[in-house]
C-alpha cells in the first residue's frame, strides 16, 4: 500500500472526526428569546469522507475528492429514538438537491450523517431536483415528509433552461428506513412550503401551503395558506385560504413561508415561518413567528412584528447570500426548542429557546402597526410602563 496515500487518508480521517466532534457552545450576548450558537451544526465539510474519495490508491494515485459537495441548508428535523434527526437538503456541486439524515445526540452538536443518503422512491423521470423537506409525525402513526419537487415548466419557450415548476412530493415512513412514495401533491398553483399539520383537524389532514402565481413569485398567492385534504395517500388541494397574510414595508412583503408544523402549546400553535423583503442588495430572508388558535390552528392570534432571527455576521454570505431559512425544529419534553435554520443557503445552524419563552414573545411583544407612526407608539408606550413601574 502506498505510505503516502495512506497518511493522507489518515489526516483526512482526523480533520473530519475532529470536525464531527467539535463542541458547539452558545453564545451568551442574547435577547433572552434565543440564543445562538458559536458554530453552524452542519457544514458541507460534515459530508462523510465515504461520500467524496474514492479510498483506493490504485483508481484515485492523486487522493482527490471524487464527488463534492456544495451546501448543506434547508433541513427537516425530528426527534426520534431519542437522538435528534436532521433530513439535511444536500446540493452537489452539481447544484442537484438530496436528502440525507444527520444525527445527533444532543441537537446541538456531533451530528454524523447515517451511512448513505436517502434513496427516494424515484416515480417521475421529469422530477429534476428535491429540496427542503418537512417532517410530521403525524397522530395517524406514519411519520410524513413533504418536499419540493422540481422540474422544467415545458410549456415555455425552446431554449428557456431555467423556468420551472414546483410541486409537493410525499412520502412517509414508520422507521426512517421503508419509506413509501405517496402521489404528489395535486393544486391549481405551483406550490413550494408545503407543510403538514400533525393531527386530524375535522377528521381530515390539513395542510400550510404557500400558492404561488409561477416558480419564483408568490404573486397574486397571498401569503401561507391552509387546505384541508380529504385522502392524504391521493392529497389534493380543493379550497385554500390565506391563513397569513403578506403587508406592504414589512419582512414579508415579496413573500412567505411557513418553517416545519407548528408545535402545539398550551396557548395555541406556535409557528415558525420565513418572511421575504425585497431590497437594493436582492431579496432578503428573515423568520419570524406568529399564534393560531389551539382548536382553530388557521386563525391567527398573535404575530410580534418584525422578525425573530435575521442573517447575522458570516450568516449574511452563501451560495444566496442575506437569507435565514428554516424548516425543522424540534421541541424537546423538557420544553427546549432547537430551531435548525441555514443561511445563506450554504449551511445549517442551531438556534435555542424555549417553548414557554417563544409564546412570551408572540403575546407579548407588540404587533406590527404597519406605519412608522404606530412603532414610535409601541416604544412610548413601553417606556411609560417601566416610568411607572420604576416610580415604584
Ligand atoms: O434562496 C432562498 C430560498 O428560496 C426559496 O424559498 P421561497 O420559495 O420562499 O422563495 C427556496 O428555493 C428555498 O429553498 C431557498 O432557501
Amino acid at each position: 500500500m502506498d505510505t503516502d496515500f495512506e497518511q493522507k487518508i489518515k489526516l483526512l480521517r482526523q480533520h473530519h472526526e475532529k470536525l464531527l466532534q467539535r463542541m458547539n457552545l452558545p453564545i451568551e450576548d442574547a435577547n433572552g428569546i434565543v440564543y445562538r450558537y458559536t458554530y453552524p451544526v452542519i457544514t458541507r465539510e460534515h459530508v462523510p469522507l465515504e461520500w467524496r474519495y474514492d479510498f483506493n490508491p490504485a483508481t484515485n494515485p492523486y487522493c482527490m475528492e471524487r464527488i463534492s459537495f456544495n451546501a448543506t441548508m434547508n433541513s427537516g428535523a425530528i426527534k426520534w429514538n431519542g437522538k435528534y434527526l436532521m433530513m439535511v437538503r444536500v446540493e452537489g456541486v452539481d447544484r442537484k438537491s438530496f436528502f440525507a439524515i444527520a444525527e445527533s445526540p444532543n441537537g446541538i452538536d456531533n451530528f454524523r450523517f447515517w451511512e448513505r443518503p436517502l434513496a427516494l422512491p424515484d416515480i417521475n423521470p421529469a422530477e429534476t431536483n428535491v429540496y427542503d423537506m418537512r417532517l410530521t409525525a403525524h397522530e395517524d402513526g406514519w411519520i410524513y415528509g413533504i418536499f419540493c419537487s422540481e422540474r422544467h415548466d415545458d410549456t415555455v419557450a425552446a431554449g428557456d433552461l431555467s423556468s420551472a415548476v414546483a410541486n409537493a412530493g410525499i412520502i412517509r415512513t414508520r422507521d426512517f428506513i421503508d419509506w413509501e412514495r405517496l402521489p404528489d401533491l395535486k393544486s391549481k398553483s405551483q406550490q413550494r412550503n408545503v407543510v403538514l399539520h400533525p393531527e386530524f383537524v375535522n377528521g381530515k389532514y390539513a395542510l400550510y401551503t404557500r400558492p404561488q402565481d409561477d416558480f419564483i413569485n408568490a404573486g397574486n398567492g397571498g401569503g401561507i395558506g391552509w387546505a384541508l385534504i380529504d385522502d392524504i395517500a391521493h392529497a389534493e388541494v380543493k379550497e385554500e385560504k390565506i391563513i397569513n397574510h403578506r403587508y406592504y414595508h414589512t419582512i414579508k412583503e415579496v413573500k412567505n413561508g411557513e418553517g416545519p408544523h407548528p408545535i402545539k402549546t398550551s396557548a395555541g400553535w406556535l409557528h415558525l415561518a420565513h418572511g421575504v423583503r425585497a431590497c437594493a442588495a436582492g431579496l432578503r430572508y428573515v423568520l419570524y413567528l406568529y399564534m393560531t388558535a389551539l382548536d382553530e390552528p388557521w386563525k391567527l392570534i398573535a404575530e410580534p412584528a418584525g422578525y425573530l432571527l435575521a442573517p447575522l455576521g458570516e450568516e449574511r454570505v452563501g451560495d444566496v447570500s442575506n437569507v435565514l431559512f428554516a424548516n425543522g425544529w424540534i421541541a424537546d419534553e423538557d420544553g427546549k426548542v432547537y430551531i435548525y435554520y441555514a443561511s445563506s443557503d450554504t449551511r445549517m445552524h442551531v438556534a435555542t429557546s424555549t417553548v414557554e419563552r417563544l409564546v412570551d414573545y408572540c403575546l407579548n411583544s407588540p404587533a406590527d402597526g404597519l406605519r412608522s407612526a404606530a412603532s414610535v407608539q409601541n416604544i412610548n408606550r413601553l417606556i411609560d410602563r417601566n416610568i411607572l413601574y420604576l416610580k415604584g
